[in-house]
């Protein structure tokens, strides 16, 4: 369904494990602070909201969108982390830098996602003007900060049910 019918934070669906024994990486980009912020603190208030502890809960920044798949990384290897969160915001431009910047991130990630066996999280807007960046950070389409994190928790709670051979999630 096309975003703008949809507020994207209201998880309909499956029901949303418990985050208690869950342990996280947030990992976020400076570049375009004032949404980057937000959409870390959405994520952070659901984990904590979801039942994850503080002190299971590891924050970095890194200066831009395109570092977010080596902080991913360094996350992973000495955070010990379960999952990891990646935060950022991609604004179109006069260049093609946008282009460049949105697939590697994207490829980044999901080669992380293959290369750890560990849920890191896409939690990069990728939008054509500040007004739908916030929109999507606690404005009329929800916070994708919030989303990401629901994400994870569900991501873990399938490998969870996996290695117990109990519970599932979904059908
Ligand atoms: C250079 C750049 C530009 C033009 N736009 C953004 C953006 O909208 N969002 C973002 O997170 N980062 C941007 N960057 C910075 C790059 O992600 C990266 O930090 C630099 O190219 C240095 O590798």
């Amino acid at each position: 369904m096309a975003s703008e019918l949809k507020n994207l934070s209201t998880f309909e669906g499956t029901e949303i494990p418990n985050a208690a024994e869950m342990k996280f990486g947030i990992v976020w980009a400076e570049w375009n602070h004032s949404i980057t912020q937000k959409l870390m603190q959405g994520a952070y208030d659901t984990l904590i909201k979801h039942g994850a502890k503080a002190e299971n809960i590891i924050t970095r920044t890194v200066p831009g969108a395109f570092e977010l798949t080596l902080g991913g990384q360094y996350m992973a290897e000495h955070g010990n982390v379960d999952a990891v969160i990646c935060i950022g915001c991609v604004i179109q431009g006069d260049t093609k830098h946008f282009d460049f910047i949105c697939d590697a991130v994207a490829k980044g990630i999901t080669n992380l996602n293959l290369q750890f066996g560990k849920p890191f999280i896409f939690g990069v807007l990728t939008v054509n003007t500040q007004e739908q960046a916030e929109d999507r950070t606690g404005g009329k389409h929800g916070n994708k900060g919030d989303e990401a994190a629901v994400t994870a928790i569900k991501m873990l709670g399938m490998k969870k049910s996996f290695e117990s051979g109990k519970g599932k999630i979904g059908f």
